[in-house]
This record gives structure tokens, C-alpha cells and sequence, in this order.
């Protein structure tokens, strides 16, 4: 296991108002990502995602979510991480976001109301364009490996963030979308 952070200790008894989710479906040596049309973070690049709903799991969710936003359906979602954002400004949530990775789904990925897909080589994510987590773990996650991660932000802006990473996936032996672990 691996830490890494800008040395901030992230409060103990924070619980987060929402839980969301993030997919990211590598294919070929390339990442399927949004342009978000509208909800928080609107105008970013992301992965596909969203709120839970009532009585949803976090698969449950990530799989809703991409069907809606891309009209296609993930077929091998394994979840990789959590993310867990804390908002200085009070007027956006705090957040606990599950992601998760694919590389198969049915459909052909489609713009809705809600996102814009594009495909995009996995070495030129446009990290400038995203939220500025996705920079500390989106290349491990990429490289197979499981992590936790805490942010802080004030609007837009990432003030300190603790990570943690765990083995590659394939030494452990974890069914599809199991929990992460470190
Ligand atoms: P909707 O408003 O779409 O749910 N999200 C973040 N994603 C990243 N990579 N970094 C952040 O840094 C994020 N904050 C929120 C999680 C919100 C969606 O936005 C993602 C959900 O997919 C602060 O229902």
C-alpha cells in the first residue's frame, strides 16, 4: 500500500450528504470520457456518473447513470475506488463517489441532454479540462490499482487531498464491482 498526500489529516467524523459514482471504460488503449452538460461540475470533462437514487447500490447506480447519460450498457463494471470530496464554499455537497472501470459495454456511446462522449487516448487525458483530483489518481486507478482518496475544495479549486493505493487487482482474487480493497 502506498500514501501519498499534501499532509492534511481528513476529519474523522465527516460523512458525506450524497453519494455518487464515476465509470470509466478503457477500450483499445483509450478512455471513454464526457464533456458534463449540466449538474455539478457542468462544463468539465469526466467520466460518465451520477447521484445515487433511493434503494440503489453503487452498481446499481454507475450502471443507470451511463445508460442515461451514453444509451449504452456496461457489461464488465468492477469498482476500483473511492473518492471522498469535502466543499469549503457550502453550496455544493459533500460527496462520497464510487468508481468504477469497464472495458466491454452494448451500444454505441450517444450524446443526451446530459453528456457529450468522446474517445480519447488513455496518454492524452486532458487532465486541465477535468476536476483537479482526477490528476492524483486517475493514472492508478488506469494502472490497475485500487486507492481511497480525500479531497478538499474551495469552488473549483483542490486546497489538499490524502490518497491511498492499494496492490494491482489481479494478485488479489476480487469478483467484479467487489468493494475496493487497499
Ligand atoms: P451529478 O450532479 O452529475 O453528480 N464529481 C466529481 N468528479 C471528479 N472527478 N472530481 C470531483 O472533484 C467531483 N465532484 C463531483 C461525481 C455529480 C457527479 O460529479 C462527480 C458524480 O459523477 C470535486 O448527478
Amino acid at each position: 500500500m502506498q500514501d501519498r498526500s499534501s499532509g492534511f489529516q481528513w476529519p474523522a467524523q465527516w460523512t458525506p450528504d450524497i453519494l455518487a459514482t464515476l465509470m470509466f471504460v478503457v477500450q483499445g488503449g483509450r478512455i471513454l470520457l464526457i464533456r458534463k452538460k449540466r449538474g455539478i461540475g457542468a462544463g468539465k470533462v469526466n467520466g460518465p456518473g451520477g447521484k445515487f437514487e433511493a434503494g440503489e447500490t453503487a452498481l446499481q447506480c454507475v450502471l443507470r447513470e451511463v445508460r442515461e447519460e451514453l444509451c449504452i450498457d456496461v457489461t464488465d463494471a468492477r469498482e476500483m475506488g473511492v473518492l471522498n470530496f469535502s466543499f469549503t464554499c457550502g453550496t455544493i455537497p459533500e460527496i462520497r463517489c464510487h468508481v468504477f472501470m469497464a472495458s466491454s459495454f452494448k451500444g454505441i456511446p450517444s450524446e443526451t441532454p446530459e453528456a457529450e462522449p468522446f474517445w480519447c487516448p488513455v496518454d492524452e487525458i486532458p487532465y486541465e479540462l477535468m476536476w483537479q483530483d482526477d490528476r492524483f489518481w486517475l493514472p492508478a486507478m488506469l494502472d490497475g490499482k485500487r486507492f481511497e482518496a480525500f479531497f478538499t475544495f474551495e469552488g473549483d479549486r483542490m486546497l489538499e487531498f490524502s490518497l491511498e493505493t492499494g496492490d494491482r487487482p489481479g494478485k488479489e482474487k476480487q469478483a467484479p464491482s467487489a468493494s475496493p480493497s487497499l
